[in-house]
């Protein structure tokens, strides 16, 4: 009975730090969803404090095997989500190309989508903040052909 009581402790332990190790491994490797023709990775944003109306998000795609459009995306804790990029200017290359609120984000087949501040991203306005760093909250991505992919973003690139 002791020697049973101290196995199955043991067990427990080692179940215990397998589980807590594996938690360690999803926070670094990211959180992923999948649909039929792409995989989304880490969505994430930027935390807010008490008097801050806006903040700005970042989704990766990857594993993309069927064409699609981001169109769309809302949170419960944003009055609304803008898609968010560069748009070219009219001759020559600038440092930074002036940014304007787009239709859609194009997933082309083979092709590897990682938002960035300086490329497409999602900017949240009318933040309900303030968005704590240790956090996760909601956000509903809508495709074209995917349709709504509910996901949550990390308030955190990691
Ligand atoms: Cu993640």
């Amino acid at each position: 009975m002791i020697n049973g009581g101290m196995v199955s402790s043991r067990f427990i332990q080692g179940m215990a730090m397998a589980i807590a190790s594996s938690g360690l491994a999803f926070a670094a490797l990211g959180h992923e969803y999948y649909a039929a023709g792409f995989k989304i990775v880490h969505p994430w944003a930027m935390p807010t404090g008490p008097a801050d109306k806006s903040t700005v998000a970042f989704v990766r795609f990857e594993e993309i095997s069927s064409a699609d459009r981001l169109i769309g995306a809302r949170s419960p804790v944003a009055g609304k989500i803008e898609i968010r990029g560069p748009i070219a200017p009219a001759k020559g290359v600038q440092a930074s190309p002036p940014m304007a609120s787009l239709k859609a984000l194009d997933l082309p087949v083979g092709g590897e989508i990682e938002m960035s501040q300086q490329g497409v991203h999602l900017v949240l306005d009318e933040v309900k903040g303030p968005l704590l760093g240790d956090r996760s909250y909601p956000l509903t991505l809508v495709f074209e052909k995917a349709g709504t992919i509910e996901t949550m973003m990390a308030m955190s690139p990691f």
